[in-house]
């Protein structure tokens, strides 16, 4: 791969949630607010203003104790479907620069201009022209990161955050990674950064002149990539197309079904909707082929039971047997069936014979 020759941006709203409570409610502008749960209940903090993080509140930080570092915290409550309808515009604004955009979360994507002609290809002059375009367009600020890879861009959207942007160039790589401290790598939360620090690690240098086995000794799996991403290095491609790995549909019945016939009947209303759903899908992906069948039952005491079996036939008696064996388990009344079916892995293809 020509990894030292990609282009990545890293896009992430400031303040997200927060900044669209601000621009709906202009009045908010500059003060400290925090969205999310009650802080009479046991809500969490979802984000905050910058203003409010000056008194040290941040996200997943209990409210109750947020109104305690703020007792003029103003508090609003979790706007989903506002903050949807804004990141589908955003999510809209990048495909204009590329067609490959991994979205992360609502506020936050990878986009790779490798091979986008837009601003006479120059990935500096795109981020900050994609910025322009979320200002005009939403009145909300948002960081960008510039950089050969998506691990580096990560790191530098949040360099000049909040509103604005940082470029590495993969001559610049080398210096930056030597002078990073092993905190700023995404994956490197608290506790592995202590276990560092015993090691004497704090920066990317010093991380670099550990022996990968020590590394591995020390945080298994992880240990590998962080030996990577201590030199920079980060092959993850950016992925457009999320694979969909199952498909399922379930219900939760108005009441219990108290009896096995009961549930069976259930059953077959949702494998017809189910084989509805299966066809649409595979209308869109034909080489999507499947690998498993499964059945997930939860009892009136809210136990949930899985059974599954391997192969491609999804007749009704295939998931019918599945029930069975599912419902021997506790043989109690049902609030809940799914059904479903998980897809074969792309790397190893079976030839699809489903109808
Ligand atoms: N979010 C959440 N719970 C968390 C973290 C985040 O509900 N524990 C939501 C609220 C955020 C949004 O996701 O607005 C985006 O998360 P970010 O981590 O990007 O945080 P912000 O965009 O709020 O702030 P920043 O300016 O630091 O990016
Ligand atoms: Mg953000």
């Amino acid at each position: 791969m020509q990894n030292s020759r990609r282009k990545i941006i890293h896009i992430d709203m400031d303040s997200f949630y927060a900044s669209v409570e601000v621009r709906e409610n202009p009045a908010l502008a500059g003060k400290p607010i925090a969205v999310g749960g009650n802080p009479q209940g046991r809500g969490v903090v979802a984000t905050c203003s910058y203003a409010a993080r000056r008194f040290g509140i941040h996200s997943a930080m209990s409210m109750a104790r947020a109104k305690q570092l703020c007792p003029d915290l103003i508090v609003l409550p979790v706007n989903m479907p506002l903050y949807r309808a804004v990141s589908a515009r955003i999510m809209a604004i990048f495909r204009e620069f590329t067609t490959c955009v991994e979205p992360v979360s609502l506020d936050e994507a990878f986009l790779d201009v490798t091979h986008s002609d837009a601003c006479k290809g120059s990935a500096t002059r795109m981020a900050e022209a994609i910025r322009q375009r979320i200002f005009d367009g939403e009145q909300l600020t948002a960081s960008a990161g510039v950089a050969p890879n998506k691990f580096l861009a990560k790191v530098a959207s949040d360099w000049h955050k909040p509103n604005g942007q940082k470029v590495i160039t993969p001559k610049q790589v080398g210096a930056f990674m030597r002078s990073l401290p092993v905190s700023k790598i995404p994956g490197v939360g608290r506790v592995t950064a202590a276990k560092l620090a015993k090691l004497g690690i704090q920066t990317c240098a010093q991380l670099q002149q550990v022996p990968l086995l020590t590394l591995q000794q020390h945080f298994g799996a992880f240990g590998q990539r962080l030996h990577e991403l201590s030199h920079g290095r980060d092959d993850r491609p950016v992925v457009s197309h999320r694979i969909r790995k199952s498909l399922s549909v379930e219900d939760t019945f108005p009441t219990d079904m108290a009896s096995l016939p009961a549930c069976q009947e259930q059953l077959h209303r949702l494998y017809l909707e189910f084989l509805k759903r299966l066809q649409t899908h595979l209308h869109k992906h034909p080489r999507d082929s499947i690998h498993s069948r499964h059945i997930k039952l939860r009892f009136a005491d809210f136990k949930t039971t899985t059974a599954q079996s391997r192969g491609q036939h999804i007749g009704l008696a295939d998931f019918s047997a599945l029930l069975q064996t599912a419902w021997s388990r506790s043989q109690r009344p049902v609030r809940l069936i799914g059904l479903g079916v998980r897809f074969a892995p792309r790397n190893k293809p079976e030839q699809p014979r489903l109808f």
